[in-house]
């Protein structure tokens, strides 16, 4: 008996045993099988064996199966890419402050080129630069608004234009102002409509240089004016920040804001 058939009969032995399990019991022995218990007798043994010899046939034919493998599709990822989000262009409602004395930190006392540029910090004390100011309100579309607290009492003041744009560097930043309101002792500027002037660039009405010898600051001198929102901070007489009477409106606060025309 060859090994092959060895292991079909050993094999064959297996499904018996498993086919009655508590009655049968076989073993090959001396070139025959002997049968314990209730095994359904030679027939069938014999149509047992006749299976297997048509398994082993059956399976020296088929050819060896590589599992095939299916790739492994993804699932098609859709990006789900967000529409390009246009900035809006929200016309904004806040207003742009362009001078402000609150602390007196900063020295306002500067030559032409720092009021041209602008100085100090936007959230104290402030001059935004005489450029930016002309690229702002050269379309004519803003409006001014001051806002100023009076050193003596306290008192809250507004001076407002509905004009308000400020010339090109080379018309030395011309004031062009007009449409006065508000609850200030008066109209203090609109009667200029000077170039700017430093204390090291004289451009008023009078022999002397008023940004140097009268305000101590840049402003738009005529006369030299009525108003000096750009003097020194807690300075007294016509050197101090003050508003229409440098006699009784010395400043402790001035801020000058734009508001675009609605
Ligand atoms: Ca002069």
């Amino acid at each position: 008996m060859s090994l092959k058939y060895s292991i079909l009969i050993m094999f064959g032995m297996a499904i018996c045993s498993r086919s009655s399990a508590q009655s049968c019991s076989r073993s090959y022995f001396g070139g025959q099988w002997i049968s314990e218990g209730d095994c359904g007798g030679p027939e069938m043994m014999s149509n047992i064996m006749r299976e297997l010899e048509e398994r082993a046939k059956d399976e020296k034919m088929k050819p060896t199966e590589k599992p095939t493998e299916k790739p492994t599709k993804k699932p098609t990822e859709k990006t789900t890419e967000k529409p390009t989000e246009k900035p809006t262009a929200t016309p904004t409602k806040n207003p742009t402050v362009f001078q402000r004395r609150i602390k007196g930190d900063v020295d306002f006392n500067r030559n032409w080129t720092e009021y041209v540029i602008g100085f100090g910090s936007p959230e104290g004390d402030y001059w935004l630069g005489l450029d930016n100011l002309h690229e702002m309100t050269k379309d004519g579309k803003m409006e001014l608004e001051i806002n100023m607290i009076k050193k003596n009492g306290g008192t809250h003041m507004v001076a407002k234009y509905s004009v308000f744009s400020i010339g090109p560097g080379s018309d030395k930043y011309r004031l062009n102002i007009s449409g006065y309101s508000g609850n200030a002792t008066g109209d203090a500027l609109s009667y200029y409509n000077y170039q700017f002037s430093t204390k090291d660039e004289d451009h008023d009405s009078t022999g002397t240089n008023c940004a140097s010898e009268f305000g101590a600051g840049g402003w738009w001198y005529s006369g030299c004016g009525n108003s000096n929102l750009n003097g020194i901070f807690n300075g007294t007489g016509h050197k101090g920040i003050w508003w229409w009477s440098y006699f009784s409106d010395l400043l402790s606060f001035s801020e000058m804001k734009l508001w675009r025309k609605s």
